[in-house]
């Protein structure tokens, strides 16, 4: 071919070109006609590159043939058919806006077509959560195009779930400690069943053809922390509360723990937004990086779960008592987009805590450095083995009482081998584990010492009433006893069924029947049922004299559970009755008032209940924060999509577990009495009252968070927001804000109904 071209031209001379030029022109105008822009294209390129004289003439059919022609290609995918059509007329005409402005709009739209993927899969194991995306994918008329699977991601199979590999999978299985949905499992599977192959590593160029992960790859960040909050759930702090020594007998741990050789229910960590936790907290490390995960590489995710952990040494910046480890990480979603969930961000997420066990809390100083083994177990990131080199006391080390099995690691740096443990064996010591609700508890010294101060007075009360009762009685046995042969029948279980009983119902772990027996003469029922917490409670009854026949385990004696509030012995009554009546999380316990009422008529006449009677206090605030976190808010759509009235199904109008001293808020009142529930008399659950409380500052009124006042007795009480208080308060949460100025006078409707509680607020 090539040869005979220069002879055609030979031949032809100038008078061929213009025979063929016109001839090009001719065909390229015949195309076009016929809308056949791809011949039509090719003639008018040859044409120009005859005649480029021409350019000018022909512009405007060239433009429309190229465009047209374009849009063809667009609608075949033909992208890069496209780009090189550009390129050549952009050759001819380099200055020409409207062709390079034509390419622009091609550009988006093949990013568009990029984006829009052809096939959407989404996977979702939760019933609810299936069907809350099953609802928002139709209201935004997607169920076409999105195909949604109500199974767990390990499950799905190609071409069964799928037709064929995806090019992208996008994950958000990640929890505050990264790894505890199970994201290295989920991905691990996708990328062998699931995923196209991913681009091998350096690989420039397009990613067509190949799988690929959003995120991209995390990185885990951690610090040492000195904090009162964490230690006081997580450590017995004290060695003698309400009168009983508890570290003694029994060695107490917390069911967060990393620590697995303790209990195979332990949690590796527990959650909490450290930027609000009460108290604050005190650095004792700079921040360090933990760890890096890319999910993008199938071979690390595998490798993770079995590679070696990796031994950190940080060293201490400040003073402190070495309290937990708190971990958060960055999401790296793409190159450009990431996601923090760091303490100092402004998010809603929690960091990852992981308490450090040990009776006794450690110090550290500036000079000393803390050890750290980091590892993914069991699909947790978990951080173990931890110790404390102090260079002062010639390197000497200190190791987490739990993890004896430490100096069994052989492979300790050089430094740390010939270091032993300071901590004394403990192999007698019986151990208990309690939740972290109850350790707060038992270091709630105020709750033990207010229990025991109002327990010895009932009971001082009731034993000077009872000196009579014993003495009539007495007599009585006496006259019975006359005719028996047996006269040493006044044997000590006569004695101790004349002395007082105590039946503690609180809910978990309780010392209050110890606290009581210490008292004296009485008859203690704890209504522990974990033979594990029985046995501890026995083992520091003994550790602090109280006679073993003195506590009895209630369950024990009875038929079921529903049967708990009983009279202690035929023809018997208690003389109090402890109910648990407020939960931690800061709401009134179910059934409280019918227990309460069942209780009244196991008492003998003088006895009492504990509490007598609690008082809810509130007080109207406005915060943001808790409007934010209540329901998805604003009435335009979330990244354009309806999402918004499907969430909000979800809203419940009573938030708990809040830390109302450090929720971000502003008061608009002071607290007020909401209601005050008589436990002595209540006969309903069903209670409502309306108040007025003046408001003293201008704001939005969006919720009215309450705690309550507990009266042990009618002098004696606790108040459940206190710095010391294991619980926690709640509020409630208005559905439309109240704007209000200062001095106003607002109504308070409060309805108590079955432990719930209701709020209406209005303008005076
Ligand atoms: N992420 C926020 C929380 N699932 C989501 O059923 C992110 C919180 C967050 N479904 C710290 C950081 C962040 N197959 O509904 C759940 C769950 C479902 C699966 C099917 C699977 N293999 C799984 C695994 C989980 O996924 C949903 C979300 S997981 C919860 C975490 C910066 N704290």
């Amino acid at each position: 071919m090539s040869a005979r071209r220069p002879g055609r031209r030979a031949r032809g001379g100038s008078r061929g070109r213009v025979r063929l030029v016109y001839r090009s022109l001719q065909s390229a105008q015949d195309y076009l006609e016929r809308e056949d822009f791809g011949t039509a294209f090719a003639h008018y390129l040859l044409l120009l590159n005859l005649a480029p004289e021409l350019k000018d003439i022909i512009r405007e059919s060239f433009q429309h043939t190229l465009f047209k022609w374009a849009e063809e290609l667009d609608s075949l995918s033909r992208i890069q058919d496209i780009f090189d059509c550009y390129e050549q007329a952009l050759e001819l005409y380099p200055n020409n806006e409207v062709i390079w402005n034509s390419m622009g709009e091609h550009l988006f739209s093949m990013f568009a077509r990029e984006a829009g993927a052809s096939h959407v899969y989404a996977c979702e194991l939760s019933k609810t959560m299936y069907e809350l995306a099953c609802e928002v994918v139709a209201s935004n008329q997607m169920a076409g195009e999105i195909k949604i699977l109500h199974m767990k991601s390990l499950d799905m199979e190609v071409p069964k779930d799928l037709s064929s590999r995806v090019s992208l999978v996008v994950t958000e299985t990640v929890d505050a400690g990264l790894f505890g949905e199970g994201i290295v499992e989920s991905l691990i599977h996708a990328w062998q069943h699931l995923l196209l192959p991913p681009r091998p590593a350096g690989q420039e160029g397009p990613t067509e053809g190949f799988g690929r992960v959003i995120p991209l790859h995390a990185v885990v960040f951690g610090m040492v922390v000195e904090c009162q909050e964490i230690r006081r759930h997580h450590r017995v702090c004290f060695n003698e509360v309400g009168g009983l020594r508890l570290n003694e007998a029994v060695m107490w741990y917390s069911p967060v723990s990393n620590e697995s050789c303790i209990d195979d229910a332990a949690e590796p960590y527990t959650t909490e937004r450290m930027r609000q936790v009460p108290g604050g907290y005190t650095t004792l490390t700079d921040h360090f990086q933990a760890m890096t995960i890319d999910f993008n590489n199938p071979r690390e995710l595998e490798e993770l779960t079995t590679r070696n952990p990796c031994r950190l040494c940080l060293p201490v910046v400040k003073e402190g008592v070495l309290d937990a480890i708190v971990a958060w990480f960055v999401l790296q979603l793409d190159e450009d987009t990431s996601l923090s969930t760091g303490p100092d961000e402004e998010t809603c997420w929690e960091q990852a805590v992981y308490p450090i066990q040990g009776v006794l809390g450690q110090t550290v100083k500036p000079g000393n450095t803390v050890v750290v083994d980091v590892s993914c177990k069991n699909s947790y990131l978990v951080f173990h083995s931890i110790a404390v080199l102090s260079h002062e006391h010639k390197m000497e080390i200190e190791v987490n009482t739990m993890s004896n099995h430490l100096a069994s690691e052989a492979e300790l740096c050089d430094a740390l081998a010939n270091l032993q443990t300071t901590s004394e064996p403990r192999t007698t010591l019986l151990h208990c584990m309690l939740e972290s609700s109850e350790i707060a508890r038992l270091n709630n010294t105020q709750y033990n010492d207010h229990f025991k101060s109002a327990l010895s007075s009932i009971l001082f009360s009731l034993t000077s009433v009872d000196g009579e009762i014993y003495f009539s009685q007495t007599i009585n046995d006496r006259s019975s006893n006359m005719n028996c042969e047996n006269t040493n029948s006044q044997s000590s279980s006569d004695l101790t069924s004349d002395m007082l009983c105590v039946l503690d119902v609180s809910e978990g772990f309780s010392i209050l029947p110890l606290i009581t027996a210490k008292l004296g003469s009485v008859k203690v029922f704890s209504s522990l049922e974990k033979v594990q917490q029985q046995v501890a409670l026995n083992a520091l009854a003994e550790s602090n004299e109280i006679s073993k026949d003195v506590l009895e385990f209630w369950h024990n004696y009875l038929e079921d559970d529903s049967t708990l509030l009983q009279r202690p012995q035929a023809g018997k009554l208690w003389s109090v009755i402890i109910l648990d009546a407020i939960e931690m999380c800061g709401l009134i316990r179910q059934g409280l008032v019918e227990k309460a009422a069942l209780a009244r008529c196991l008492l003998r006449p003088e006895g009492r209940l504990m509490p007598q009677c609690i008082k809810i206090y509130g007080m109207l605030i406005e915060s943001e924060t808790l409007q934010q976190e209540s329901a998805v808010q604003g009435k335009e759509a979330t990244l354009g999509f309806n999402i918004a009235p499907f969430i909000n199904q979800f809203k419940v109008p009573v938030h708990v577990f809040l830390h109302l001293s450090t929720l971000p808020h502003v008061r608009l009142s002071e607290p007020v009495e909401l209601l005050k529930l008589d436990l002595m008399s209540v006969v309903t659950d069903d209670l409502c009252n309306e108040i007025r409380v003046q408001v003293y500052s201008s704001g939005r009124i969006t919720a009215v968070p309450f705690w309550y006042e507990i009266y042990l007795d009618t002098e004696i009480s606790l108040n459940t927001w206190s710095d010391t208080s294991h619980w926690k308060q709640a509020a409630f949460v208005l559905d439309n804000p109240v704007q209000v100025n200062a001095g106003d006078e607002l109504i308070l409707k409060i309805h108590y109904h079955k432990s719930n509680i209701s709020m209406i607020v209005n303008h005076g």
